[in-house]
């Protein structure tokens, strides 16, 4: 799984990135000081099933810690954009290649208001970052648009031609981008325009992109700042439609590191830290943990943990299945009790988690065991969040 943070210049997101994953990115007050994508690993949490199963799990793919499982997930941080960047201005788009994977996007915005379009410095609230949503929307389906324009007339005529569906020929086009069928043709009933594609002109394929987006690149506003932000902007944000999640991304970076740093200690996504020796703090770092003490007891979290896992439990709806061996001892071939984690959406079936799993084990998939219950389970039966499943395929 792969989650891409956009955003245009100066609003956080390389802060927010690092925050997620503690790998080092250059963070500066002006524009386009991230230049050359990021990439790290963030992570979800669920609560373990070895915690009810009563025996230590060995985990492998998803460490655990005090029975949370930590889920790992990719996360890449890329260069602003800013307004008409698919026409070239600022760093153009064309760096939205490397989010091409990409399963949904968090939108940092500067919710402060303290920047304008470009990301330069400006008074706080002087900025509307309402306006950032709209922009940010235009560009991401022009990026789509652009992959999708070249030829598309003459791929519609003649997959009309040959009596091809004109999802699979679009999903040929747009292989790599991490879109499936169902979601192209889920676009297509959705885009207001003839239903053979190749009497669109441009307009069209510019809202079938735009339906393309919302669909298969969901997105979630981080409304960072919030530290300093106006509260009517987040008001005004979660306007929009969109899930917001008010963060400080600088708030969690900080108590990260100075966890990090031995000096306070700090579970990310709580609404609280302590200070194990607080003699082992300066004057200054003293004032800035009672500064950050203070504004998490009054807003709950710096809500940057929060986004990460409201786009994938929430945006993404998905959960956290268990694939093991052994149905009885929940273990896998090295006597590894629940060793590996997997994310699948919700309303995925047995086969699909063989599939996941292996190839092999899908195509020859026979029956699954839930390992809670010890029932035999059908290759269409639906999982649920936290199962523990064994999958009997012929060998
Ligand atoms: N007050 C406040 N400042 C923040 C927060 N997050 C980031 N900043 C500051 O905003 C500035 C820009 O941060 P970056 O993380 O470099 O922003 P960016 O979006 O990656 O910028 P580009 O790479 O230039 O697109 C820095 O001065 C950060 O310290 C926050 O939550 N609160
Ligand atoms: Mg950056």
């Amino acid at each position: 799984m792969l989650v891409g943070i956009v955003g245009k210049p100066n609003v956080g997101k390389s802060t927010f990135f690092s925050a997620l994953t503690l790998a080092t990115a250059q963070i500066a007050s002006y524009p386009f000081t991230t230049i050359e994508a990021n990439r790290g690993v963030g992570y979800v949490r669920g609560q373990c099933p070895h915690v009810a199963f009563g025996k230590q799990c060995t985990p492998n793919n998803s460490p655990c810690e005090n029975g949370t499982r930590f889920v790992p997930i990719e996360v890449l941080d890329v260069a602003g954009l800013v307004p008409d960047a698919h026409a070239g201005r600022g760093l153009g788009n064309k760096f939205l290649d490397d989010l091409r994977q990409a399963d949904a996007f968090i939108h940092v915005v500067d919710a402060s208001g303290g920047t304008d379009f470009e990301g330069n410095p400006v008074g706080v609230g002087d900025h509307d970052p309402v306006l950032d949503v709209s922009f940010l929307e235009k560009e991401i389906s022009y990026w789509i648009y652009g992959i999708l324009e070249k030829n598309f007339t003459k791929i519609a005529k003649q997959s009309k031609l040959a009596g091809t569906k004109i999802e699979k020929s679009l999903h040929e086009k747009l292989t790599g981008l991490s879109i499936t069928e169902s979601q192209i043709l889920a676009a297509l009933r959705h885009t207001p325009a003839e239903q053979d594609a190749s009497l669109w002109n441009d307009q069209d394929l510019l809202r079938f992109c735009q339906e393309l987006q919302k669909i298969a690149k969901p997105m979630i506003i981080a409304a960072n700042k919030a530290d300093i932000a106006p509260k009517e902007n987040i008001e005004k944000l979660k306007a929009t439609g969109y899930p917001v999640v008010p963060t400080s991304a600088e708030y969690e970076l900080a108590l990260r590191r100075a966890t990090k740093a031995g000096l306070i200690s700090y579970v990310p996504g709580n609404n609280h830290f302590e200070f194990p020796s607080k003699d082992k703090l300066n004057e200054k770092q003293i004032a800035a943990c009672t500064k950050m003490g203070d504004w998490l007891r009054d807003n709950g979290t710096t809500g940057v943990q929060a986004v990460l896992e409201d786009v994938v439990f929430k945006v993404l709806d998905m959960m956290i299945i268990y694939p093991v061996e052994d149905e009885h001892h929940w273990t896998d071939k090295q006597n590894r009790i629940l060793p590996d984690a997997y994310l699948m959406r919700r309303g995925t079936n047995a086969k699909d988690l063989a599939y996941k799993v292996h190839s092999d084990l899908g195509d020859n998939f026979i029956r699954a065991i839930d390992g809670k219950t010890h029932m035999t389970i059908g290759h269409d039966h639906v999982l649920k969040d936290n199962d523990v499943i064994k999958i009997v395929a012929r060998a």
